[in-house]
């Protein structure tokens, strides 16, 4: 009885280690993931709109804006100093990293019916 109670406890010992390997080798598998955590979210600025106008990413997710209007746009964060990408010209992008949450407003410096947003989560 003894004899059969030890091989049960080294069968589920078994178990498990094979499940923490399986479940460990499995994390293995995608490398790229930890770095993928923040990745880049592009806003492209077309037919005087921020596409899309309202996103929501992580702290410490950058945001690209780029512009493929003729015209020259901005993407100025609303108080003006969190982040000002200055005139961008046609094909031109400005990058942003975001450290701190909250909900960020931003507009377009020269067309200021152009408006968006971006909502930082922790
Ligand atoms: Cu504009």
């Amino acid at each position: 009885m003894r004899r059969m109670m030890l091989l049960m406890t080294v069968a589920a010992l078994v178990v498990v280690s094979t499940l923490f390997v399986v479940s460990a080798s499995g994390a293995h598998k995608h490398p790229t993931a930890k770095t993928q955590k923040h990745p880049t979210r592009t806003v492209l600025i077309q037919g005087f709109r921020f596409k899309p106008a309202n996103i929501t990413i992580k702290r410490g997710t950058k945001v690209r804006w780029i512009n493929k209007d003729s015209h020259p746009h901005t993407a100025t964060a609303t108080n003006k100093r969190s982040f000002d990408s200055g005139r961008l010209g046609k094909g031109q992008s400005y990058t942003h990293t975001f450290k701190s949450a909250g909900n960020k407003k931003y507009f377009c410096e020269i067309h200021p019916f152009m408006r968006g947003s971006v909502v930082v989560k922790r």
